[in-house]
Formats: C-alpha cells, sequence, structure tokens
C-alpha cells in the first residue's frame, strides 16, 4: 500500500492487539480534559462578533392579571437599548407550545404566571438588556389566581383533559374486600439546577437562513419552532448543540423560547444575536418537577394482598400544556410500580394553576407515580403490623399477569432479585436490631429512630409516545481510516457521545479515538427525538449501529470479490481487517482500498424501537 498518513503510521506496524477502550471498558469522557479545563466550549462561551445584539426580557411581577397598559418609553431611552419588543411585534407565530397551543411567546392581554416575558429588550451588552427591562411601567389589572392542585381540583381548571385507565371493577372489589384503607401523599417540585442556564446564539445567514446555537435537549424542536417564530422552512434553520452543561429534562422543551427570540431578532436585524437567562431569572421563568398529590382507596384480604385499587393523581401543570399530558400519563403508568392490582381504576388530573408551566425532570412523572404505591406498601404494613417487605413481595407482579394499562408482564425477576438482596445483606435480622434500638431510644426518651427499606422499582424507559421511539444517525469513514460520527442524541454531561463512539468503534473492532464525535445538527440528522426517556444511548446507538453495518457491507461485498474469497471469510478484527487467510490489512488500508475502488464510505443509520406503542384512546 502506498498509503501513508500521520495519524495512522503506528497502525501499519501489523501489530495486532485489542482495540484501545472497547465497549465494557470505561473510557473517560470526551470533554473530560476540557471541562477540568474550563476549555470546553458552552454556548455563552463561543466568540461573538462586534455587532452582536443581546437580549433581556420584561417579566409579568402577576401571576393572573390583564396588562391594561406598558409605557416602554424609558426602556427604550435607556443606555445601549437598540430596539423593544412587544406582542404586536412578533412576526409570525406567536405560539410555541410544544405539543398543544397556549404558550405565548410573549403576552398580549393576560399573564399567566410571574415571569412571563411582557416585552424583550435588545440591547449592546447583556447588562444594558437587563437594565433597561427594569425600566418598564405595566399597568396590571389583577384577576383571581389559582395556585394550589387543590383550588384546580375544586374548579376543574385542567391544562389537557383528564385520562382514565381501568381494570376490572375496582369499586365492587373495594366495597367486598375485608379490609380497606385510603391514604394521600403529597410530592413538591424541584428545580433542574443545571450548571448552565437557559442560552441561546443565533447568527443570520446570508442566504436568510439562521445558525441556531442552543443548550437543548431537543434540537429539532428548537430548528421547527424557530422557523415558525421568523416564518422560515425548517431547511433554513439549523440548530447545532455540542454540549449542555446539564438538561434534567429542563432543557427539552424550555430551552425554545430564547432560541426563538433570538431568531426574531437576529432576522428583524440581520445581525448575531445572543442571550442567556441569569441564574435568578431562570429560576422563575423556567418550569420545575411537577408537584403531585395523589390519593389513594386500597382493599386487601387479611394478609395484606391487594384485591383492588382506586387511585387519583394530579398534577400540577402550571398555566401550559407544556408535556404534561405525557408526564401524567406516565405518573399513571408507573402507579404500581412493581405491584400487581388485580382490579384498578387510575385517574389522571392535569391541573391548571397560574404558575410557570412545568416539564420534563428526571423521571417525567414516574417517581411521582411510584412514590403513591411505595406509600400505600408502607401504610398497608403498618395497618397490618406486618414487615413492609413482606408486603411488597406477597404483592410483586408475576411473570404473565399484566397491567392496569393492559401490558403482559415478561422477564420479572424483581422476587428473585429482592429474595436474594434481602438474603445478602441480613434484612431479617437488621430488622429486629432497629426494632430493638426504636424500642430502647423510645424509653430513653430519645427522638432519633433508625429505619430500613428495601425498595423495587419497574421503570418503563422510551417514549410514552410511539412515534418518538426512532433515532438516525450519519457515519463517515475518511480515507485515512479516521471515522465521523454524527446521531441525534444531545450531550448534557452523561457521556452519550462517548458510548455511541463506542458502539462505532466496536463495529469496526478500532480503537475509540478513531472515532471523532461531533456536535448534534439538524442539518445532518433530521427530524430528531429529544434526548430523554432512558432512551439516547439505545436508539441513537442502534442508529450509529445501522450505519457502520451499511459500509462494512459495502466493503465486505467489494473484498470478498477483489480478494476472491467468501464474504464470511472477511472480518473486522483488532484494528485489521482479515481476508481469510490470504490476507491481512490495516482497517485504514482496507479504506483506502476500496475508496481506490469507488466504494462509498459514509452512510446514514435509522432505528425504531420494536414492540413499543399505547392505545391511549383505549387506554
Ligand atoms: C421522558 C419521557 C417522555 C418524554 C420526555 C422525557 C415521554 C414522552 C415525551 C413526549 C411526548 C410527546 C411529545 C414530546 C415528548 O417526552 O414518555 O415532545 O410531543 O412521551 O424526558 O418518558
Amino acid at each position: 500500500m502506498s498509503h501513508h498518513s500521520s495519524l495512522f503510521d503506528s497502525y501499519s506496524i501489523r501489530r495486532v492487539r485489542p482495540p484501545k477502550n472497547k465497549i465494557g471498558t470505561s473510557a473517560k469522557h470526551d470533554s473530560a480534559i476540557t471541562h477540568v479545563m474550563g476549555t470546553a466550549t458552552y454556548v455563552d462561551d463561543i466568540t461573538k462578533p462586534q455587532g452582536t445584539l443581546h437580549l433581556a426580557v420584561g417579566k409579568s411581577s402577576h401571576a393572573h392579571a390583564r396588562i391594561l397598559g406598558m409605557d416602554l418609553s424609558a426602556v427604550r431611552e435607556a443606555d445601549g437599548v437598540v430596539d423593544v419588543l412587544s406582542f404586536k411585534d412578533l412576526p409570525a407565530q406567536t405560539d410555541i407550545g410544544a405539543v398543544f397551543d397556549g404558550e405565548p411567546l410573549m403576552v398580549n392581554d393576560i399573564t399567566e404566571y410571574v415571569g412571563q416575558t411582557l416585552f424583550v429588550v435588545v440591547a449592546t451588552s447583556h447588562r444594558a438588556a437587563k437594565k433597561a427591562a427594569t425600566k418598564a411601567v405595566v399597568e396590571y389589572e389583577p384577576l383571581p389566581a389559582v395556585l394550589s392542585i387543590d383550588k384546580a381540583l375544586e374548579q376543574e381548571l385542567f391544562v389537557r383533559p383528564s385520562h382514565f385507565m381501568k381494570r376490572g371493577d375496582a369499586a365492587t372489589a373495594l366495597e367486598s374486600a375485608p379490609i380497606r384503607i385510603e391514604g394521600h401523599i403529597h410530592m413538591r417540585g424541584q428545580e433542574h439546577f443545571y450548571l448552565e442556564g437557559q442560552v441561546s446564539y443565533v447568527v443570520p445567514c446570508d442566504d436568510g437562513g439562521l445558525e441556531v446555537y442552543t443548550s437543548s435537549q431537543h434540537p429539532s424542536e428548537v430548528q421547527q419552532l424557530v422557523a415558525e417564530v421568523t416564518d422560515l422552512p425548517f431547511h433554513a434553520v439549523n440548530t447545532v448543540v455540542r454540549r449542555m452543561g446539564g438538561g434534567f429534562g429542563g432543557k427539552e422543551t424550555q430551552a425554545a423560547a430564547w432560541a426563538c427570540l433570538c431568531g426574531i431578532v437576529a432576522k428583524r436585524h440581520n445581525a448575531p444575536v445572543s442571550m442567556r437567562l441569569d441564574r435568578q431569572d431562570d429560576m422563575v421563568v423556567t418550569g420545575k418537577r411537577h408537584e403531585f398529590a395523589n390519593r389513594y382507596e386500597v382493599g386487601l384480604d387479611e394478609s395484606g394482598r391487594i384485591l383492588g385499587v382506586d387511585m387519583q393523581l394530579a398534577g400540577l401543570c402550571g398555566y401550559a400544556p407544556d408535556l404534561s399530558d405525557a408526564i401524567v400519563d406516565r405518573a399513571m403508568f408507573h402507579c404500581d410500580n412493581a405491584y400487581y392490582y388485580p382490579a384498578a381504576r387510575v385517574a389522571g388530573h392535569r391541573c391548571k394553576t397560574h404558575t410557570v408551566s412545568n416539564t420534563a425532570y428526571r423521571g417525567f412523572g414516574g417517581p411521582q407515580g411510584l412514590m403513591t404505591a411505595e406509600y400505600m406498601m408502607d401504610h398497608i404494613a403498618y395497618t397490618l403490623g406486618q414487615d413492609p417487605l413482606q408486603v411488597r413481595l406477597a404483592n410483586l407482579y408475576q411473570d404473565g399477569q399484566s397491567t392496569h394499562y393492559g401490558q403482559t408482564i415478561e422477564h420479572f425477576d424483581l422476587a428473585n432479585i429482592m429474595t436474594k438482596l434481602a438474603a445478602d445483606c441480613d434484612y431479617d435480622k437488621r430488622r429486629q436490631q432497629i426494632i430493638a434500638a426504636n424500642k430502647q431510644a423510645a424509653a430513653e426518651g430519645s427522638d432519633k429512630r433508625l429505619g430500613l427499606a428495601l425498595t423495587p422499582v419497574k421503570f418503563g424507559i422510551s417514549f410514552t409516545v410511539q412515534t418518538l421511539n426512532q433515532a438516525g444517525a450519519l457515519v463517515h469513514v475518511y480515507t485515512d481510516g479516521s471515522i465521523h460520527l454524527n446521531h441525534g442524541g444531545t450531550e448534557m454531561g452523561q457521556g452519550l457521545y462517548i458510548k455511541i463512539a463506542q458502539i462505532v468503534a466496536n463495529e469496526f473492532d478500532v480503537d475509540l479515538d478513531t472515532v471523532k464525535v461531533s456536535a448534534t445538527r439538524t442539518d445532518k440528522v433530521p427530524n430528531t427525538s429529544p434526548t430523554a426517556a432512558s432512551s439516547g444511548t439505545d436508539i441513537n446507538g442502534k442508529a450509529a449501529q445501522n450505519a457502520c453495518l451499511s459500509i462494512k457491507a459495502r466493503i465486505v461485498e467489494f473484498a470478498a470479490e477483489h480478494f476472491e474469497v467468501s464474504q464470511e471469510d472477511i472480518r473486522f478484527e483488532q484494528n485489521h481487517v482479515y481476508i481469510g487467510d490470504k490476507e491481512t490489512l490495516t482497517f485504514a488500508e482496507m479504506i483506502q482500498l476500496s475508496y481506490q475502488n469507488r466504494i462509498s464510505l459514509s452512510s446514514t443509520g435509522y432505528y425504531k424501537t420494536p414492540k413499543i406503542f399505547y392505545d391511549r384512546s383505549k387506554a
């Protein structure tokens, strides 16, 4: 071979060794060094040209009020201010609701939460914009505000219709049960506290399009919404996400508003536009984990086995739907946690309140559902004077049973796992010790108690909305044997990029550093799903693997013909390609040879999760 490359020179020595950082080994994060050095570039770190404009929002100070008037003259006259926009200046679509309408980019008439955007200041610096925004004089006519789940339930104020899941006749099961108990559990919300706040930077292109840099878990949605609010076709907007400083669900839908505002102003002024939320603003104006107030009534036999359950789950959604339909659905899917409810009725309510719209947050309603089941288990145990672990074991699913939404339980190993864990950790002995210690503490008048719990979790990974369970990838192999990888998943510190690079390296059996990970871009892989629902590695990894398999198949077909061997004799192993026992090429040599012979070395890959659906109309 005449091919020489500095990067791969060492490989042309035919020293066979296992590839570095294979799947199953712990490769370091692709940005570990730059994270530590502080040189990893986040959106706000991008060097921006002179003339870049900066945005700040004017925020509502009322939870629910009619805007009678806004005097923005002092804002306009403030230092560094270039422009001020309010609702009437929006050029195209005004609503950015992710799934359902209800999230105006700016308030038109009625504000529905403290912090809602009333107007946007365009200035020559971030500080100038922020300072000017405080100078508005806004006249409000306060309206009654609903701020709690109870009030919303009472007034039947919902952002979406309630949804119900049923199995058998729960009412009859409860009526005829020898033991009946009821209870409730209230779980509060939670701030995401991603390390990097919401941020966006939009650069206009010479063809009228927009290049959007954002910290988003859902680049395709940002692309689509920016296009819709600026009246551009989707192809004219490209979203780039190299990394986020944490997301935790808080950047799934709620990164879009800032990108949209930047996009509108970038187009209006034909200038690059930057916007970031300072922490104190970010915490006020973005949604959090859903607060839930859940009730249950459960019928039992004398042994503590559940005969029927009636549950009501109510999530505090805030003023708009956002992802609340799917979040309350997931709470409903998990309200059995790992337990069989022979008869069940589950109601899920999406309470509308005059607060910021709550959003995806790690677990996506699942924790709020399954906590209800766990709380109920303890309630049953304490009522019957049984060990909580025994109550849990007695009510666990068994293979072949089905859930209250009709999914057959398969591969259910929890009973074995829990029994083994209980034995391994000396559960019974420790339980006795704790009971004795707590008795003594009580006798001594101490308020200190010890506790012990062994708790199972059944969690449904993947999107509950079937469509979203698909992914795409793009893999290029260059003629030096180096590999470029792109896919629809986003990196937020969790290590997705390096994991998918490992999948690609594994498919060709080459060193991990042969594969370069690249920023997620909507012009490379289109129509992507959010990186969410515990599915990022699975779906994007399979898509990337499928791209590799296409390229490999072409190489194998070519090599078999070229070397006159059968396709089965060609193996990608240990940075080499073996042509039976005839010939051994380095991976780079094989790639070079394929190129010389006009074999395409680039492929898209696609994957859709099999066997997954929910018919919501039948619940
Ligand atoms: C976790 C999830 C889901 C999710 C986000 C998560 C999920 C789901 C959706 C969803 C539904 C409809 C949409 C959309 C997202 O998001 O199950 O954009 O239009 O269905 O973090 O489990």
